[in-house]
């Protein structure tokens, strides 16, 4: 009988889905997996594969507790396949479905439009952990190392949470999407990854911290719509996969807050009151305030733009189907159909920014991006705490929703941060004061000295206030193998 709740490690592959009864998706899998491993190897810096590192590894999907806390050389970690427990009698939660049966194989009319999501959902994971390849080299501690390689390996087993659906419900055509899955790369110029972010660097920790704060955010909220699938399988794929993410966040919200935290008392030990005196604050070997709001400004609108368009057939097409739901979809009142709906939309008409009422069903994606702001909100003002707490006067905030932006109706609009439509001459005169420049990123970069040495953190960022499940501040996170 199949549990539904522990892990079977009768195949190769952990999983809770009955793979050793499945031997057609259990062979395609044995076979995928070989390249998995080759392309992790030649992705983790060498000496990275021989370190013991304090890892968690999903064991069960039961929420009181999915996870073991061990040792692991990372090339031997157990990525598994695993879904959350079925729901009985789940229905189709939106569309013009909604109420019926969900599926539990792909219903063929959206057949192209499932696999595109699941794809391009597939395409990100891969994606973010060849972005931070090289920041094992450059930890400020082992404490943070830890944590870089438990998101990495995790992101790792999303993408095999994604190759299980092409495989087991799509097919040759799945199969051959699965190996694309490793053969894109980001910010290669044939083959790169398919959304604008994931093209990016990650070149310092600071930009890690702001990435899993705000792309992994984007992560969550496009696995909760997913999540609220009527394709049953992806629904419960994305559920557990959800359980992972809350720590991706936590090592963002936390990796900001420890770089503000120590900036301002650097700032205060030295009798340092204005946070614009940069020069001066970098002589302390930590990262000034109004870097950081450049930092935060980029990751934050590289992120909106994973969005999509404000208005999107696709998005359309994609709730109407039942394919994708909004945020919180059950928990929504109202007809789950958006019949004569509207939502309220962004558009820019000269120099001019206004809201209009649009077709809500169309305004799908906008609504998504809204909730994912008020979302990111939260943790901003929990960072300016941290400022005022230390006595200085700095206030970070989020820039407009037309800064910066490359994708919807702002694509290429000279926005200023607080909103006004300027001409494009002036806004490149200011650019360098609202995103980082060369020079930001070479100061970061000389801070980015590897600590490696248990218990000691890096000049520029602060020691964290618990450690990984209860472990002291001297926990030996990462048992080094350095050749
Ligand atoms: N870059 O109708 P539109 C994560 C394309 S992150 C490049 O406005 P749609 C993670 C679009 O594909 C979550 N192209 O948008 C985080 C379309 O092209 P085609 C990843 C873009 O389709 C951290 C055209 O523009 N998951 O998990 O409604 C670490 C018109 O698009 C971009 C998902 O995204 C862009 N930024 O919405 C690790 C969920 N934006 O088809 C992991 C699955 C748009 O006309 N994806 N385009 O050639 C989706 O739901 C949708 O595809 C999107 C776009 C929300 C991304
Ligand atoms: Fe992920
Ligand atoms: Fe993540």
């Amino acid at each position: 009988m199949l549990d539904l709740n522990n892990v079977s490690y009768d195949t190769m592959i952990p999983n809770n889905v009955g793979l050793s009864q499945d031997r057609r998706v259990l062979k395609a899998l044995e076979k995928w997996h070989p390249g998995y491993i080759n392309w992790w190897n030649d992705l983790i810096p060498q000496n990275f594969q021989e370190s013991l590192v304090y890892l968690r590894t999903a064991v069960s999907v039961d929420p009181k507790g999915w996870a073991k806390f061990d040792y692991v050389k990372m090339p031997e970690y157990r990525w598994g396949i695993l879904l959350a427990p079925a729901v009985e009698d789940r229905r189709i939660p939106c569309g013009e479905h909604a109420g019926q049966p969900a599926w539990q194989e792909v219903p063929g009319e959206y057949r192209a439009m499932l696999r595109r999501l699941i794809v391009i959902q597939g395409d990100t994971e891969p994606a973010s952990v060849e972005q931070q390849r090289f920041l094992g080299k450059t930890a400020p501690s082992l404490y943070d190392m830890r944590n870089l390689f438990q998101v990495n390996v995790e992101e790792g087993r999303h993408l095999w949470a994604m190759v299980y659906l092409l495989q087991k419900y799509f097919g040759r055509d799945g199969r051959e999407e699965a190996d694309g899955l490793l053969q894109r790369s980001s910010g290669s110029e044939e083959a790169p990854r398919m959304l604008g972010a994931f093209n990016e660097e990650t070149p310092d920790w600071l930009s890690f911290f702001m990435f899993t704060y705000f792309t992994d955010r984007d992560g969550k909220m496009q696995l909760e719509s997913l999540a609220q699938s009527g394709f049953d399988p992806l629904s419960r794929t994305c559920r557990f996969m959800l359980t992972e993410e809350a720590h991706h966040m936590f090592v963002g919200e936390t990796g900001v807050g420890r770089t503000i935290q120590r900036t301002c008392e650097a700032m205060n030990e030295a009798g340092i009151t204005d946070p614009y005196e940069i020069d001066k604050v970098r002589a302390l070997g930590v990262i000034d305030l109004p870097t950081i709001q450049k930092k935060l400004n980029l990751h934050y609108t590289l992120s909106l733009d994973l969005f999509g368009g404000e208005v999107s057939t696709n998005a359309a097409n994609a709730f109407n189907a039942g394919i994708k739901g909004r945020y919180m979809e059950n928990r929504i009142e109202d007809d789950h159909k958006l019949t004569g709906a509207t939502y309220p939309v962004s558009e820019v008409a000269g120099d001019v920014i206004r809201v209009a009422d649009a077709p809500a069903l169309t305004a799908i994606n906008m609504r998504l991006r809204d909730d994912y702001t008020r979302d990111a909100a939260g943790g901003v003002g929990r960072w300016n705490k941290i400022i005022s707490k230390a006595g200085i006067d700095f206030e970070l905030k989020l820039p407009h929703e037309g800064f910066h932006r490359q994708i919807g109706v702002f694509a290429g609009v000279p926005v200023t941060p607080e909103g006004r439509v300027i001409s494009a001459e002036e806004w490149e005169a200011k650019r360098a004061e609202w995103l980082p420049t060369r020079a930001d990123g070479d100061f970061i970069q000389s801070l980015m000295v590897p600590t490696f040495e248990t218990g000691k953190y890096a000049g520029w960022i602060a020691p964290p206030k618990v450690g990984i499940d209860n472990k002291p501040g001297d926990f030996e996170y990462v048992k080094l193998h350095m050749a």
